[in-house]
């Protein structure tokens, strides 16, 4: 059955499904029908007048509308009955029977905890905060955490130690273009969010200064005046030594300091013990280079730095933002015009998916689990007793460590972890080891694939929702075209269980419903969006939180205007100043050593969007990035005897990988890389670390300790 467009000629403007960027575009009916690729009469044509892309998409947005087609995706609900143990086609009624009997049995038998929930960025604001509802008061279950855990979690975990709040860039995108100097520290936009591209490249057009920080010489690291290539896991010493040399030159804003900040004394000492000479030792990068940074950045007259999950990814994530964070406070930029810290967050929903409850430790509108206050609040919207809610679960990849353990039943909606999970054959392992795994998904990923039961539900295109991207603009996702029947909508998928599993309050489905409550549970905390209406955002093409609702003493309602720039008054602490941190160096929690002398790093390619669940079922995609490959240096590659394609074993304390080489002078002798898109022998992931950061629990996805050998003709 073939999906039919709702779109009128002059279209549907909506935002692309993938990354944080969330492009606007428009969805069309084509003339041509099927030639556009996407399901018989649906293309993607250009929206000029969104901000943040100006009408640029990348090839991902672009082709976007082909995992609409049938063919791409699920239609039916898939059963394993214990009969053949294959996944069969089933009727709705029984999958959710056999999901709702599941969670009641777990359950009753082991208790709440014993059913975990694990959710994703790329969900709208509206289902990220139904599963999480649905965590607390139908299951009453303490576990559940999502994916996001494993993107910007040391970033939001620095952020607000030092600002009191977190929210990806406290500016519009557009200011990057008009300050004078940006430090882009472990992000390839360039293949990563293309169409920001732009914004530095006006930068650079009006004379300011890019640098780069990256071991490798990426397409972004081309388009910079100063490229610093650190080993993997050493930006926290590279900040410092930033950070020495600038107070060393006397560029440090002492004024600001005083008006605006607490904690300089300790994060200036921290820094002093880090000298350019250590710093070049540990980072490789040579002191004349840091010095010619530390001099562009303070003399700049507006600069930001922005990290994106390079420095993030590591078991030191969150020092190693707070050290960059003070770099920026040391020089008296943040809560400036054109200037400040952010982090580039990743998932289409990446910010507002951290905002409303999927979280471990968090209730809707960014507010703690842990406060009485927030739970009373929420709980009233709940119409629940705040004594009745749960409280803070594990992190991500400590849950996912716990199945088959504790926890024994999963509802997964939103990640394909047997791809993207650090350490990923063990977390397979944990999956197969489950009594029960439900999993709501678009396509057969490769984790739906162990499944009992798996539930097919609409995508982007098919359903109305909000996204909130990385700069924190809540943004109005339309529906253009019906779903092809035989799929539900993820809130529907919550509807219904929640009723099988006897909660009797009701539980909306439709996205607008499941906003206005959104709004009044985040009313009053840090993610404020009761100002915030979907009329509004088509009509102002996206509201910034936090944006209250306004009553004035009269009862008349005013609308706040929202927030674009964050912090220009006061910090969100409790004394409106932001902290400075003292944080030192340290190791990764892995160092090369004689069994396994190189350092890893892993991370993404243009033309595929992360476990490739979606991008691997879109045919030009697969033609322009068709699977994996180890990124090494010439030098390395004559020591090992490998040309270029031969095909590498790359083998770390966790398993082993097998993926052709790609030589390339643009990396470090001393690292490979790897993309980590694929399953099967060329994962990634087989080989990754899961060593935590002790305060975000982020995995240490950027660096591990590995060594290479070619792989035999008969393989590894
Ligand atoms: N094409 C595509 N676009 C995407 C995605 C995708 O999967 N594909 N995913 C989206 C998501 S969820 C995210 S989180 C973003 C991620 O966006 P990015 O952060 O830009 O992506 P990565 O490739 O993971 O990492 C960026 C860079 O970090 C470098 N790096 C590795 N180790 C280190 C280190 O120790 N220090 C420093 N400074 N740099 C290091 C890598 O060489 C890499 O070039 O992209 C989003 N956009
Ligand atoms: N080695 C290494 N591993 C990494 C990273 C790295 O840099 N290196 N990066 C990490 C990062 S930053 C991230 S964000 C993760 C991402 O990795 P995953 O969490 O695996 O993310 P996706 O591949 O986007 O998985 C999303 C799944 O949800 C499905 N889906 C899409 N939309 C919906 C929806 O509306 N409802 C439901 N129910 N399902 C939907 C998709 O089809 C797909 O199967 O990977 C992490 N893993
Ligand atoms: S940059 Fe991101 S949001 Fe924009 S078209 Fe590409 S994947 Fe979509
Ligand atoms: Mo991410």
């Amino acid at each position: 059955m073939h999906a039919k467009p709702l779109a009128a000629r002059s279209g549907t403007d909506t935002h692309c499904p993938y990354c944080a960027l969330q492009c606007g575009m428009t969805l069309r009916r084509a003339d041509g029908g099927d030639e556009a690729g996407g399901p018989p009469g649906l293309e993607v044509a250009e929206r000029p007048d969104f901000p943040v892309n100006r009408g640029a998409l990348c090839v991902k947005g672009r082709t976007a509308t082909e995992v609409l087609a049938p063919h791409a995706r699920l239609t039916r609900p898939l059963v394993r009955r214990s009969s053949s143990g294959e996944l069969e086609p089933a009727e709705w009624e029984e999958a959710l029977d056999l999901v709702a009997a599941a969670l009641a049995r777990t359950r009753d038998e082991h208790g709440p905890d014993a059913v975990g929930v694990f959710g994703g960025g790329g969900l709208t604001n509206e289902k990220a905060y139904a599963l999480g509802k649905f965590a607390r008061v139908v299951l009453g279950t303490s576990q559940i955490d999502y994916n996001g855990r494993f993107c910007m979690s040391s970033a939001a975990a620095a952020g607000t130690r030092a600002f009191g709040l977190d929210r990806g860039l406290p500016f519009p995108l557009e200011d990057v273009g008009r300050t004078d100097c940006v430090v882009l520290v472990g992000s390839n936009l360039a293949e990563t969010m293309p169409p920001a591209l732009r914004h530095l490249t006006e930068l650079r057009e009006r004379g300011g200064t890019l640098i780069v920080v990256d071991p490798r010489r990426t397409r972004t690291a081309e388009h910079a005046d100063l490229h610093l290539a650190p080993l993997p896991g050493t930006d926290l010493a590279l900040a410092l030594g930033l950070l020495h040399l600038v107070v060393a030159e006397g560029g440090v804003d002492t004024g600001y300091i005083e008006a605006r900040t607490t904690g300089w004394p300790e994060a200036r000492s921290a820094a002093m013990a880090h000298w350019p000479e250590l710093v070049e030792r540990v980072t490789g990068v040579s002191v004349p280079e840091l010095r010619r940074a530390a001099k562009l950045f303070s003399e700049a007259g507006n600069a930001m730095v922005l990290t994106a999950r390079g420095p993030e990814q590591q078991s030191k994530g969150t020092d190693t933002v707070g050290a960059w964070i003070n770099l920026c406070l040391a020089t008296g930029r943040p809560g400036r015009p054109l200037s400040g810290y952010g982090c580039l967050t990743g998932q289409g929903n990446g910010q507002g998916g951290r905002e409303h409850g999927q979280k471990a430790d968090q209730l809707p509108g960014y507010r703690r689990l842990d406060d009485p206050a927030a739970r009373e609040h929420v709980a009233q919207v709940w119409g629940v007793d705040p004594a009745s809610l749960p409280g803070p679960g594990r992190s991500a990849y400590e849950l996912l460590d716990a199945l088959g353990g504790d926890v024994r039943t999963l509802l997964l909606a939103g990640s394909n972890p047997v791809v993207s999970a650090p350490h990923a054959a063990h977390v397979e392992q944990r999956l197969r080891s489950l009594d029960f795994l439900a999993v709501c998904d678009v396509v057969l990923s490769e984790s739906a694939r162990l499944a009992d039961v798996v539930l097919p539900v609409t995508q982007w295109a098919e359903e109305t929702g909000t996204t909130t991207n990385l700069e924190g603009r809540v943004l109005l996702r339309r529906k253009a075209v019906d779903p092809p029947a035989g799929v539900r909508t993820d809130l529907e998928v919550l509807e219904e269980l929640a009723a099988r599993l006897g909660w009797e309050k009701g539980f909306p489905a439709g996205p607008e419903e499941v906003f206005d409550e959104l709004r009044r549970a985040s009313a009053g905390g840090p993610a404020d969006y009761s100002g915030i209406s979907y009329r509004r955002i088509a009509a102002e093409d996206g509201v910034f939180w936090p944006c209250p609702e306004q009553t004035g003493d009269d009862g008349s309602r005013s609308p706040h205007p929202g927030t674009p720039r964050l912090f220009l008054d006061r910090f969100a602490t409790p004394d409106g100043r932001a902290r400075f941190v003292p944080v030192m160096h340290r190791p990764a929690d892995e160092e090369p050593d004689e069994g396994y002398p190189l350092r890893l790093t892993t991370g993404r390619v243009l033309s595929q969007y992360q476990s490739g669940a979606q991008t691997r079922r879109v045919g030009a995609l697969n033609e322009a990035a068709p699977g994996p490959f180890v990124e090494l240096h010439p030098s390395l590659a004559g020591r090992l005897g490998a040309g270029e394609g031969d095909p590498l074993t790359v083998v770390s304390r966790r398993g082993r990988a097998v993926a052709p080489a790609r030589i390339t002078r643009g990396i470090r002798p001393d690292t490979v890389f790897m993309p980590f898109h694929w399953d099967g022998d060329g994962r990634a992931n087989s080989l990754t670390n899961p060593a935590l950061d002790p305060v975000s629990r982020m995995p240490e996805f950027k660096v591990c300790a590995v060594r290479v050998e070619l792989a035999g003709p008969t393989g590894p």
